[in-house]
């Protein structure tokens, strides 16, 4: 089987999509599709990890998908998909299961942090959620995953999951004529300015879909006045900002914030500085609020438009689906002949 180069990644349909994944993810799908081939899946499966309202749920997974093809990516080009549809994942994921290590999985600092002091409470799925990242990945043999610097250790576990199925099943690979192991090694892509966006209220905490206060965040469903309102009530500290790059470090909310700004212009950090070097957060802040608004609110926008058509989004999730299973299909048959199960 010729294996090409392919990207794969996922967002969680959880709401409150902000511009942690906005700036992290999204955007760089939309770089990406220039020159390869990408699956952008909303990951329905791993968000019912934690309890989903299921109304919601739905109307959570559109507006993910309406956010995917609002921000730029193109549905007839690439394929945009949810991950339900398409049952290779969950297959591929229970063989994962199986693969994979207890003390692996021990060792993920999400499911601490997201299980936090109720770890007996919390689902099997959210303990087992990384081989379920693996699996879709590797369902379609993908060998770029673009993420936010969160998701590094989980990609690494995908790879050492990758390389274990390759030794266990190493005979039965070559027998079914592969003789460089079935699955690639998938790699990471963090890079840029905003790889881990900070909450606007603390800026040694993760700008997150989950936090509490809807202040710590920037959504992309946000009107230019609650974006303003937000950059505004932002935390700094009372210093101006640098010139250079290295007078950010002891500063995490002016960092962030110049992280920002210099993502949303597609420029450099030390850029940025060149320019705001010297100025106060007087002056620094009205100029962020303006390239915010400029940037997210034609996305918002059309984000809201798709959203009011819930039949066509559908239409590109069926459509997405299909084409999909067309690349899992004969990789997951694959896998089943090498794992020796009787079938197709
Ligand atoms: N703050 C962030 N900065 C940069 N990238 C981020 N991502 C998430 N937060 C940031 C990236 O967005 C993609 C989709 O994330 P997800 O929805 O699958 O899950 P998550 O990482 O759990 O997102 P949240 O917002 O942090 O949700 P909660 O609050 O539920 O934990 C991923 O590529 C992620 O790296």
């Amino acid at each position: 089987m010729e294996h090409k180069e392919r990207v794969f990644s996922g967002v969680q349909p959880t709401g409150n999509l902000h511009l942690g994944n906005y700036l992290g993810a999204i955007k760089r799908f939309v770089d990406l599709q220039k020159d390869h081939d990408c699956l952008y899946c909303v990951v329905d499966l791993h968000a019912i990890t934690v309890w989903q309202e299921p109304a919601e749920l739905t109307r959570n997974i559109r507006e993910v998908a309406a956010a995917f093809i609002a921000a730029g990516i193109d549905p007839e080009q690439q394929i945009i998909f949810n991950q339900s549809q398409v049952s290779g994942h969950a297959e591929l994921a229970w063989i994962f299961n199986c693969v994979a290590r207890m003390g692996w999985l021990n060792r993920m600092t999400q499911f601490k942090e997201k299980a936090g002091k109720h770890r007996e409470n919390a689902s099997v799925g959210l303990f087992a959620y990384p081989n379920l990242m693996a699996a879709d990945i590797l369902l379609y043999r993908a060998t770029h995953v673009p993420v936010g610097e969160d998701q590094k250790q989980h990609l690494e576990l995908a790879r050492d999951i990758a390389q274990k199925f390759n030794n266990d099943f190493s005979d039965s690979i070559e027998k079914a004529g592969f003789a460089d192991g079935f699955f690639p090694l998938p790699e990471p892509l963090i890079a840029g300015p905003a790889t881990r966006v900070m909450s606007l209220r603390n800026g040694s905490e993760k700008m997150s879909k989950s936090a509490a206060s809807d202040m710590s965040r920037i959504n992309l469903t946000d009107d230019a006045d609650t974006i303003a309102r937000k950059v505004k009530k932002a935390k700094t500290d009372p210093d101006a900002l640098p010139s250079e790059v290295e007078g950010l470090e002891g500063r995490p909310e002016a960092a962030n914030l110049v992280g920002i700004y210099a993502a949303l212009a597609d420029i450099e950090v030390g850029e940025v500085l060149k320019q705001f070097g010297g100025a106060g957060f007087g002056t620094f802040k009205p100029a962020l609020v303006e390239l915010a608004v400029e940037r997210l609110a034609p996305i918002s926008g059309e984000m809201k438009r798709l959203v009011g058509e819930a039949g066509e989004i559908d239409r590109i999730l069926n459509q997405g689906a299909d084409r999909a299973r067309e690349i899992a299909n004969p990789i997951m048959s694959k896998v089943r002949q090498i794992v020796g199960f009787i079938g197709d």
